[in-house]
């Protein structure tokens, strides 16, 4: 009775009322944590980051009325800014049910082109329980009502209105910190907002989203045509034309293109106490029927897979700092393969990948690039059995995406991005048959265990393609997207390059920034290793003049590896750059042949250094240009339609796949169609132990489980 009274005593003070709103919406934030969103919270640190991170915010927000003397005005204040701050909350969870992700500023203004913010039929996605997150309102309003709760007339001291101030300040900040403990670079790099989420809280979350995208469209708003006609000068007249003899060689075949994971060149035809590393690839590389690139570099910036996807399929450069899919992908206009080659020659588009949808901003930038479907993990068994520390491992997303493949209209454009041959390189024990060096580092010697296991999934899907015949009427587009072994852990791996650590460069380090680009296209006999250098910028231009398209509209500030006038000169993102010749790192040029550094260059040298970095830094510079100031939503090229993004929806997509098919009739060009209206699934053969029929896994049946993302979302290391 007594501790009732005292509560009441207390509750009825400014700081009662204060800790009263507090302690509700701290309720209500972690509801919405637990029930609504799908965070993917792990392990007693991350739980304990989630109970802690709405207090501070919470606290300074309705600490500001702390400051306000009259006690009506204070109040009612603080009771606004807890109404205000509910009701962001609330918005979030029913636009989260629709698109599994959180609004931004641009959603809650109608900016964002992507999807539309809430809206009359958003009602709908009301759930019972919803009730929780407004009735206290009603009950605060209840308690002044029977006037349990009063206006209390003290004044509250300023010194302690400072003092809560500053402690939820620290608070805040230490939420922070202990976020970018768990997953380093956080805010820099922002993987996923369902991380900044997960660690900061939906407050923070919206402070960070107002600030960027006020830095963004202050940026963007300086746009002038100026800008873009500088772009196109340089696009137009860097533009190399198609090589006769390779344009049009894959015409109107599939595009399937494999997204290797985290892998480098060095690994092809590398062998590790006597046995290949990655048998089955080696074998497409050295084959006749694979157009093979040595020489080919990575140009990813922090945004490392999204930057290499953007590189790959826009041929414009990631930016500086951070990646452009997070930062920039919500609002910019996108001219991207898949709506290219749709637009151009009618081919259907999908992804597939066993990752949470909304890594990397995908779900949204998917839909500007002109994605028609993406197969993201909620369309896969994401069981804990099933996934490693990205999502469901690359046999097992090879499976299980048959189902879905067959479905699509051909020709397609597919892409499939595998995720297991990634840092720390941790597969389980079932799945681990290649005996590993031992070069004092762990996830160095591992490296080459999930690297053959991305080579046996590869192999079972091209077995695979060549069953169902898909195989005869596509191209198959390989590529590494980045690095693997980070360069202070290539030391490690000198000695099994036959190098020596000592001696062990950057110079070198540049070298292992090769990856592989591979493709192969069944039916030719002229393939073989191609000694041109180039990058991921170029992979764009050079597969559209494979499938015969014209390029020469677009801005792509890659070039055709096949061209006779392809640029050789490949930049990296921080303008160093390498020539068939020369690496040059901040202004020390290095000779390719030798490793060693060219102390006195000839004129003639000199001179072409010069000209390659100049051109090297406007390229970046006005492909930074096109970036921020979102340049392409002036710039249509021939025979292109700007892409609606708000037309493209990711839920069910194996529903509409088979409603298409029945609308078609015999139009239909899927390859279940083709044969005879069968299902080619039992045709794949996967030696994966999860589908084993010991184990009670089922195989390619898709369930959309609760857990789906929780496996995907557990690491916390996503760079090395
Ligand atoms: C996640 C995967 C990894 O979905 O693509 O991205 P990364 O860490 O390599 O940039
Ligand atoms: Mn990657």
């Amino acid at each position: 009775m007594q501790t009732l009274k005292r509560l009441r005593l207390f509750l009825n003070t400014r700081l009662g009322f204060f800790t009263l709103l507090l302690f509700f919406f701290w309720l209500k934030t972690i509801t919405a944590y637990l029930v609504d969103f799908n965070l993917g919270v792990t392990g007693i640190y991350q739980y304990f980051v989630l109970l802690l991170n709405p207090i501070g915010t919470t606290m300074l927000l309705l600490g500001l009325a702390l400051y306000i003397k009259k006690p009506i005005i204070s109040y009612l204040t603080m009771f606004l800014i807890y109404i205000a701050n509910s009701a962001l909350l609330f918005f979030n969870v029913i636009y989260y049910r629709e698109f599994t992700d959180f609004m931004t500023i641009n959603t809650m203004l109608g900016y964002s082109k992507v999807s539309e913010g809430i809206s009359g039929s958003s009602f709908a996605l009301m759930k019972p329980h919803d009730i929780f997150y407004v009735i206290d309102l009603a009950l605060i309003i209840l308690l002044f009502i029977t006037r349990y709760l009063k206006f209390n007339a003290n004044p509250f001291k300023k010194i302690n209105a400072f003092a809560i101030m500053s402690f939820s300040i620290m608070l805040t900040l230490a939420t922070l910190t202990l976020g970018e403990i768990d997953r380093p670079q956080l805010i820099t790099r922002t993987f996923d907002r369902n991380y900044i989420v997960k660690y900061l809280g939906i407050d923070s979350y919206t402070v960070y989203d107002s600030f960027k995208t006020v830095k963004n469209n202050r940026v963007r708003d300086t746009a002038e045509s100026y800008d873009l006609n500088k772009v196109l000068d340089f696009t137009k007249s860097h533009y190399a034309s198609p090589n006769p003899s390779m344009y049009g060689v894959a015409k109107g075949k599939n595009v399937i293109v494999i997204h290797l994971e985290s892998f480098q060149q060095f690994l092809i035809n590398f062998k590790v106490n006597g046995k290949e590393v990655t048998p089955f690839l080696n074998s497409l590389y050295n084959g006749k029927q694979t157009y093979s690139f040595p020489n080919f570099f990575n140009q990813v910036g922090q945004g490392k897979t999204s930057d290499a996807e953007n590189l790959l399929e826009t041929s414009i450069y990631g930016l500086a700092q951070g990646s452009v899919f997070t930062s920039l992908g919500s609002e910019n206009t996108f001219e991207a393969a898949p709506a290219i080659l749709n637009q151009t020659s009618g081919y259907s588009s999908a992804v597939f990948h066993g990752n949470t949808g909304s890594f990397w901003n995908r779900d949204t930038v998917y839909k500007s690039m002109g994605y028609q479907y993406f197969f993201d993990s909620s369309y896969y068994d994401n069981s804990a059995k099933n996934t490693l520390e990205y999502g469901l491992k690359d046999k097992l997303l090879f499976n299980d995406s048959v189902k879905y493949l067959e479905r699509l209209q051909q020709p397609f454009y597919a892409k499939f991005i595998t995720v297991s041959n990634h840092f720390p390189f941790d597969i389980d024990s079932q799945n681990k048959d290649f005996e590993v060096p031992n070069t004092g580092d762990t996830s160095v010697n591992n490296y080459f265990q999930t690297a053959h296991y991305l080579d046996e999934s590869v192999k079972e899907f091209f077995d695979y393609l060549q069953k169902s015949g898909l195989y005869n009427n596509s191209m198959v587009v390989l590529y590494g997207d980045h690095y693997g072994i980070s360069n202070s852990r290539n030391v490690k791996l000198a000695k099994l390059l036959g190098k020596s650590s000592e001696t062990w460069s950057s110079f070198d380090n540049t070298q292992m920034q090769r990856v592989p680009f591979m493709v192969h296209i069944p039916g030719i006999n002229n393939g073989g290793v191609q000694p041109e250098y180039g990058g991921e910028v170029d992979v764009l231009p050079t597969l559209l003049h494979l499938l015969g398209q014209d390029s020469s509209s677009y801005v792509q500030f890659g070039t055709d590896l096949f061209s006779k006038t392809h640029d050789q000169t490949v930049a990296f993102r921080n303008e160093n750059f390498i020539t068939p010749d020369y690496t040059v790192l901040d202004s020390t040029i290095y000779d390719n042949t030798t490793g060693k550094e060219v102390t006195h260059p000839s004129k003639s040298v000199q001179e072409t250094i010069k000209k390659e970095q100049k051109k090297v830094s406007i390229e970046l510079n006005l492909s930074d240009t096109v970036n921020n100031q979102n340049l392409l939503r002036y710039y249509t090229p021939n025979n292109f339609k700007p892409v609606q993004p708000a037309e493209y929806n990711y839920k069910n997509q194996y529903d509409k796949l088979l409603k298409l098919q029945q609308e078609l009739k015999n139009n239909s060009t899927s390859l279940y169609s083709e044969k005879g209206n069968k299902s080619t699934t039992n045709l794949y053969k996967t030696d994966a132990p999860e589908l084993k029929p010991a184990s009670e896994s089922s195989s390619s049946d898709s369930k959309i489980s609760s857990a789906a993302t929780s496996a995907a979302h557990k690491s916390n290391s996503s760079s090395n």
